[in-house]
């Protein structure tokens, strides 16, 4: 290796950066293996505050996951069970998946995050019924709903097009898709990891359908499993060229490989700094996607927070029943308040802003002292002329 050389060329990618001229793979592919993390940090961090200041968003959600069963035998995961009796195989009634909110009716909670195995005989109506019985309860509440591998597994089953599915979950109460499912795009990797399942260009197609529809979605990246550096930068590739496209993502979120029970256990996990390193290209990578978040849930808080200095402008969220990751070995814990959040986003010399889930702002922290507010995710709302304020006691 040529330190010179590398230098100079790390110089050439940073002011094609500072040009606002998009890095391409082999820019991404040395951004990987380039030794200076903090250098690559500081680009990331210089692209992030130019687009958002010092603003770190985050919202008051949580999860619901109405099915573990699923047809789908992915290799890294820990949450489907293959089988409707298998142990710890589980399928709420919409009765249950109406009971989570229930129990939340009393908290700031602005979004619902649902996620499903992909079940082998469920009517594409109990889909439908989920988010129509929290509508029914809460016609506010933004649901977020069902993974673009969920809609071409419906498509199939239900013999319908992506517009169909997407059309008639939305007249149902969809608001806007999560982005899980991508995995990694790369044919050689999918198909040691999760054969079978929707291919890459069917989840960009159905996001292609839903942004013509309207809906926003997310996209995701799931890596430390079998890929490698140069198919994560083509995994990113591909997401911006869709962006392109459309417009319609609101935000990117890396998830780093979480690996208790299930079968890719030998594998070691993403280090910290491998952590860094792809929310750093990630930011980089994708200058046409507004946002990149830190699902803390999976990489920890502590890492998190100093996500916020290489690229990430956003941390998801309160959470509350998080259960992918934490059937994978998630230490983490299932939830945060709101005012962990602010004081974890305080400490990194960020400005807290509590969004929903199309990023229109909601409250943005003004500083004042945090001892008297409650550390209490359940605490509601006061509203002064159209702004949100946490209440203090
Ligand atoms: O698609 C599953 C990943 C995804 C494991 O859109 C795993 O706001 C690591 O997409 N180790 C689902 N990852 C979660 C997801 C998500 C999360 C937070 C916010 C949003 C959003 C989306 O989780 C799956 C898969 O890629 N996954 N098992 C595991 N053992």
């Amino acid at each position: 290796m040529n330190a010179h050389k590398d230098t100079a060329r790390f110089a050439t990618i940073a002011a094609k950066v500072r040009a606002e001229q998009p890095l391409d793979l082999d820019d991404g592919v040395f951004l990987y293996r380039y030794p200076d993390l903090l250098a690559i940090g500081a680009l990331a961090n210089e692209r992030r505050e130019a687009l958002h200041g010092d603003k770190t968003f985050f919202n008051v959600n949580f999860h619901i996951n109405p099915t573990n069963v699923c047809v789908a035998d992915c290799k890294f995961c820990s949450f489907a069970r293959l089988e409707p009796d298998a142990p710890a195989a589980y399928t709420m009634s919409i009765d249950e998946v109406r009971q989570k909110l229930v129990e939340r009716m009393d908290q700031p909670v602005t979004e619902v995050h649902i996620v499903n195995g992909l079940h082998h005989d469920l009517d594409f109506d109990y889909y439908k019924d989920c988010l129509r019985a929290l509508k029914a309860l809460r016609p506010d509440i933004h649901l977020k709903a069902y993974t673009a591998v969920e809609i071409h597994y419906f498509a199939q089953k239900y013999g319908l097009s992506y517009e169909q599915v997407l059309t008639e979950l939305r007249d149902a109460g969809l608001d806007s898709m999560p982005g899980g499912g991508a995995e990694i795009f790369a044919e050689r990797a999918r198909r040691k990891i999760c054969r079978g399942k929707a291919e890459a260009e069917d989840w960009l197609e159905v996001h292609r359908t839903a942004h013509r529809l309207g809906i926003r979605t997310n996209c995701t990246m799931l890596y430390g499993t079998v890929e490698t550096l140069e198919e994560r930068v083509d995994h990113m590739l591909r997401l911006r060229e869709l962006q392109a496209e459309t417009g319609g993502f609101q935000t990117f979120i890396p998830l780093a490989f979480h690996a208790d029970n299930n079968d890719l256990a030998k594998l070691p996990p993403p280090t910290g700094v491998d952590n860094l390193r792809t929310y750093a290209v990630a930011r980089l990578m994708l200058h046409n996607i507004a946002h990149i978040k830190a699902y803390w849930i999976m990489i920890g808080i502590k890492t998190a927070q100093i996500a916020l200095s290489f690229g990430v402008d956003d941390l998801d969220g309160t959470v509350q029943e998080e259960k992918i990751y934490h059937m994978a070995g998630a230490e983490t814990p299932q939830a945060l308040s709101r005012v962990d959040l602010v004081r974890l986003i305080r400490e990194a010399g960020r400005v807290a802003v509590e969004r929903d889930t199309l990023y229109n702002e909601r409250w943005v922290d003004d500083g004042a002292a945090l001892e008297g507010i409650r550390i209490d995710a359940s605490l509601p709302f006061s509203s002064e002329a159209g702004r949100v304020s946490l209440p203090v006691l």
